[in-house]
């Protein structure tokens, strides 16, 4: 028989993600253990973009969640699954449907493709839990963001995956005064940052900026 699998030695199935996925829901865990940040994506192909939302809850404190049952120190975490629209809607559908009973604030999913489908389709199945849209490539734009009157979803331009962290935390600053704090740290860094490069871009000149940069 010919195999069709790319490398047919998968030990999970799509049904025990969903099972896992409802059991957790069904945990009833105290929003203080679950991650506050659910990142998605419709194949690994999608990691390298999709890694800059990681970078960027990193940068603000959060931590990764990778055992439901067993969080990490930090009070704000995330998590990440692939989640293809198209090849496990299944999967697509139980993630939606618990993400707010397994203690989610907010989601985060990316797809790549002319039929990005899994951050407005997920949007509609977590709804009224906020998704945060984030197209993969310049062709899923409009994808991501053709969206009906009454069926909402936010969303940031190809590829800006921090971005869409930023947005994230922003929507659960509203309810962490912790957070607001880090979003202000942060935004203020960057302020300085741009004070610094105009400074030295002007006092030590084009050459001289380029070599202290080390370029
Ligand atoms: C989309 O198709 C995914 O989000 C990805 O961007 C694209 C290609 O997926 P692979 O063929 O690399 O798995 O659904």
């Amino acid at each position: 028989m010919t195999d069709y699998t790319t490398d047919g030695d998968a030990d999970v199935t799509v049904q025990d993600l969903i099972d896992r996925l409802h059991e957790e829901a069904d945990l009833e865990f105290s929003t203080a253990n679950t991650p506050e940040v659910g990142i998605i994506m419709g194949s690994d192909s999608d990691l390298d973009t999709m890694s800059g939302a990681h970078d960027a809850l990193d940068r603000l404190g959060f931590a990764e969640q990778t055992d439901f049952q067993d969080p990490p120190e930090a009070r704000f975490t995330y998590e990440t699954y692939v989640v293809s629209a198209h090849r496990t809607p299944e999967l697509m559908y139980a993630y939606g449907e618990t993400a707010a009973d397994r203690g989610l604030d907010v989601v985060i999913a990316g797809a790549g493709g002319k039929s990005a489908d899994l951050p407005n389709m997920t949007a509609s199945i977590a709804y009224p839990l906020p998704v945060i849209g984030v197209p993969v490539q310049e062709k899923s734009v409009d994808s991501v963001i053709g969206m009906p009157t009454g069926a909402p979803i936010v969303a940031v331009d190809a590829g800006k995956s921090f971005n869409a962290a930023l947005s994230a935390v922003q929507i659960l600053g509203r309810e962490h005064v912790e957070l607001r704090d880090r979003l202000t740290e942060y935004h203020d860094a960057l302020v300085s940052d741009v004070a610094r490069d105009s400074r030295d871009l002007h006092d030590l000149g084009v050459a001289g900026y380029r070599e202290s940069r080390g370029e």
